[in-house]
């Protein structure tokens, strides 16, 4: 090989090999990380550079990355592995696996990217951000949006589109079998996330039915809906259980993160909210809690947001965002958190399921109002120089 290559490989192994170090918040719920966790530079140089110095002489990249964001995640064979939403210089959205042993570090893409089958006569022209379920049907389950151009666009219009929710299923994370798109009466459905058990025999899926492609109109807010037969994925009344709120952190539209996670207080969620502000639309990480008999009941939603956008996840290719489609809870109790930057980098943030349970449960909801918030800072002020008094 040559040196340029050479290098290239030095400074790739360097990039993969690092550690990452935690750094300490001062929240207490979650700990970020210094690094993070996929980028565009940890795709392999195999899927960039043609080595060949012949056809290549001058060692350029031949096919470039631009982010690697909005990640599915699962535990798989003992490896964190989170289902990557890979983009191309040309625009284009794929899906990838990268591992980690730890879950925080050093991880490196699969050998080949996802091929995901298509639906005859109807190829996706984008796909992304998939949500891995592995559902107790022995199946998992990954739902991505799958965008194509909006056959009543006028002419003209090179830009609209219609996004609808994709369905995929494996039993190895290699194979996968490309099932109907989601049957809706939504115009577009986007943030469309399977829950992990059957609800009275029948398949539950999280939902975000909105009207256009970027607006949700007079649609949005996380629904829930029923399906009989997942080979025919019809939804049945799909109904909303978390709307969008004038002058809260999800005032403009919201839609569920990774598929919920069992705990004995109930169902915990992570989603995505959005408001619009003079500089644009800012997407923060809020959570919420639903009862573990009735999936459609919102029990627990703290106050504003969980995390948002800080420091250098601040910039990027959508800048002020935060999004999140994956998480891995572990068997001793740690949360791994893998969220994305303004639309470029995946982070990984952990947790546990106590802090997370405590957070919904015990942080204080929502007043609406200026005046309520005060009362509510003022309750804990007071309690505080009660104890403090003792
Ligand atoms: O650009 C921010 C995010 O915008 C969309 O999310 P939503 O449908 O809630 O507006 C998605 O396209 C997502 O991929 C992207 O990160």
């Amino acid at each position: 090989m040559n040196q340029k290559l050479d290098k290239l490989f030095a400074a790739y192994n360097n990039l993969v090999s690092e550690k990452n170090v935690a750094i300490e918040e001062n929240n207490g719920v979650y700990t970020r990380y210094k690094n993070p966790a996929v980028t565009a530079k940890h795709i392999p140089l195999e899927w960039r550079y043609d080595f060949n110095p012949e056809s290549n002489p001058f060692m350029m990249e031949r096919i470039g990355f631009n982010a690697a964001f909005n990640a599915g995640a699962i535990k798989w064979n003992n490896k964190y592995v989170v289902c990557v939403r890979v983009e191309g210089v040309d625009r284009k959205s794929f899906f990838a696996m990268a591992e980690s042993p730890n879950g925080i570090d050093n991880f490196t893409f699969w050998e080949k990217p996802c091929v995901i089958p298509q639906i005859e006569g109807m190829p996706d022209t984008n796909v992304y951000d998939m949500r891995l379920t592995l559902h107790e049907d022995g199946y998992i389950y990954g739902i991505f949006c799958t965008e194509r151009k909006d056959p009543d666009a006028p002419a003209g219009d090179t830009s609209a589109a219609v996004a609808n929710a994709g369905i995929v299923r494996t039993k190895d994370l290699i194979n996968f079998e490309r099932l109907p798109d989601l049957i809706s009466n939504a115009g577009q459905q986007r943030n469309v996330v399977l829950h992990p058990e059957f609800v009275d025999g029948k398949y539950a899926l999280y939902t975000r039915p909105q009207d256009g492609f970027i607006e949700v109109g007079g649609g949005g807010g996380i629904g829930l809906g029923y399906v009989k037969d997942i080979t025919n994925p019809v939804v049945e009344n799909e109904s909303i259980i978390h709307n969008k709120v004038y002058h809260t952190v999800y005032e403009l539209k919201n839609g569920l993160g990774p598929a919920p996670i069992k705990t004995e207080k109930g169902w915990l969620h992570l989603a995505h909210g959005v408001r619009n502000t003079a500089a644009g639309l800012r997407y923060t990480l809020y959570m919420f809690m639903t009862d573990l008999n009735d999936i459609s009941k919102v029990t627990h939603v703290p106050a504003g947001y969980f995390m948002a956008p800080e420091d250098a996840e601040r910039v990027g290719d959508v800048s002020n965002v935060l999004f999140v489609n994956g998480w891995i809870a572990d068997e001793d109790g740690t949360v791994y958190i893998y969220y994305a930057s303004s639309d470029t980098r995946t982070h990984v943030a952990t947790s546990t399921i106590d802090k997370l349970v405590d957070y919904v449960t015990n942080s204080p909801e929502d007043t609406f109002i200026s005046s309520g918030s005060v009362e509510t800072i003022i309750s804990l002020i007071d309690k505080n120089k009660a104890l403090l008094a003792k």
